[in-house]
């Protein structure tokens, strides 16, 4: 059975213990329970991850690449957290993987601060979905399981 591999940046595991106005009262531990359901609704595992360290989530993105290339791997959901704004390695790493990788952000990053406007994975990205909080993750993977489908399925 094909997995969805889900990875979140910095700080995302102290998500549902401040600033629930920005990101919401849910903790990692609810969006990890919210994406198997909607991992399990395509027939999919799900391997979800979070680490503070840039260079982790490169190495899990190459990972990801080569699970990919052997058919084990249908995608990549990646909220990276601040490393969106400033990281040209993770854009680089995305590039690097046939792998889809679909970024989410929980907060709708274009009402907020300047700096978090630019996204330097956006362009590298598969698809993009903000600002729904918690249910981005599960719309990504439903986008994921869409545009797999009509990978499969299109002439
Ligand atoms: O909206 C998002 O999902 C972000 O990726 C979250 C990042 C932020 O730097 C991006 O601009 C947008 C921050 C994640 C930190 O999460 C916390 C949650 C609770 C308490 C403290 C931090």
């Amino acid at each position: 059975m094909p997995t969805v591999l889900v990875l979140n940046g910095p700080n995302l595991n102290l998500l549902g213990t401040r600033e629930p106005q920005v990101y919401g009262a849910r903790t990692l531990a609810d969006v990890e329970t919210l994406c198997r359901g909607a991992a399990a609704a395509h027939g999919w595992t799900l391997d979800f991850r979070q680490s503070n360290h840039e260079g982790m989530l490169i190495d899990w993105i190459h990972e990801a690449g080569r699970a990919h290339a052997d058919g084990l791997v249908a995608g990549v959901v990646l909220n990276a957290g601040a490393y969106t704004h400033t990281s040209v390695a993770l854009h680089d790493a995305m590039k690097a993987v046939a792998a889809p990788v679909i970024e989410v952000h929980l907060s709708n990053v274009h009402a907020r601060e300047p700096f978090r406007h630019h996204s330097y994975l956006s362009p590298a990205a598969a698809g993009i979905v903000v600002g729904f909080g918690a249910d981005g993750y599960a719309l990504a993977i439903d986008g994921l399981a869409r545009r797999t489908q009509t990978e499969t399925t299109t002439p």
